[in-house]
């Protein structure tokens, strides 16, 4: 059976949690990471080196990388992923671009507001991440702006990393511009059995 390597509350993880309940697989979760300890023993780092989570197994085949893992899953079982190139390439952009841009502009204000004590808090890094998150959620809106999903008509591994950032990006006391395209889009997953079972929880 898939073994997953990961705590519940990080959002690399949450995004292979949610996958999984939307293509429907059984898999065996093992705590990992922060308190839970386990990415710094030698077992673990012989599969991850970099000692951190997620990793899956999967029929003896060790994977880390979230979005790596989402496209191995998505591929193998042949959902969520388009198989046309173009289509494949789109999605793989804005997986990318969750990778690259949008998960490293809104990380800073989720570390110094949920993970920092109050009186080590940096104002200015929260300041500097909601406004370079808030650009980056425009150029989202607009793509969202004639579809319901990411991508398309339907839900693709592309709006599950976004998806993820998302509900931080919500969730935290920052200021948001108004972005109705990306509020249905938010609403629309906020209807799905997965997502709430993964995604939308209290940060931590
Ligand atoms: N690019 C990696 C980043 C992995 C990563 O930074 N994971 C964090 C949790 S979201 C981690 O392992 N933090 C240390 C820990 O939990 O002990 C991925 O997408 O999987």
């Amino acid at each position: 059976m898939l073994k997953i390597w990961g705590r519940e509350n990080s959002s690399n993880v949450q995004k292979v949690l949610w996958c999984c309940e939307e293509l429907d697989l059984p898999y065996d979760r093992v705590d990992a990471g922060m308190a839970f300890g386990v990415t710094t023993e030698p077992d673990y780092l012989a599969m991850n080196p970099n000692g951190l989570i997620p990793t899956i197994e999967d029929d003896g085949l060790v994977l880390w990388e979230s979005n790596a893992i989402l496209r191995y899953l998505a591929s193998k079982h042949q959902a969520l992923y388009p198989s046309e190139l173009r289509a494949r390439a789109d999605v793989d952009r804005w997986l990318d671009w969750q990778i690259s841009r949008l998960g490293p502009a809104v990380l800073p204000a989720f570390f110094q507001l949920i993970r920092n004590a109050p009186e080590k808090r940096d104002v200015q890094a929260v300041e500097q991440s909601a406004q370079a998150t808030a650009q980056l959620m425009t150029i989202l809106d607009r793509q969202l702006a004639d579809r319901p999903f990411v991508c398309g008509d339907a839900l693709t591994i592309a709006d599950i990393p976004n998806g993820v950032m998302a509900h931080r990006w919500k969730s935290l006391d920052i200021e948001r511009p108004a972005l109705a395209h990306v509020d249905a889009w938010y609403e629309r997953l906020s209807e799905r059995p997965a997502y709430q079972q993964y995604v939308l929880r209290p940060l931590s």
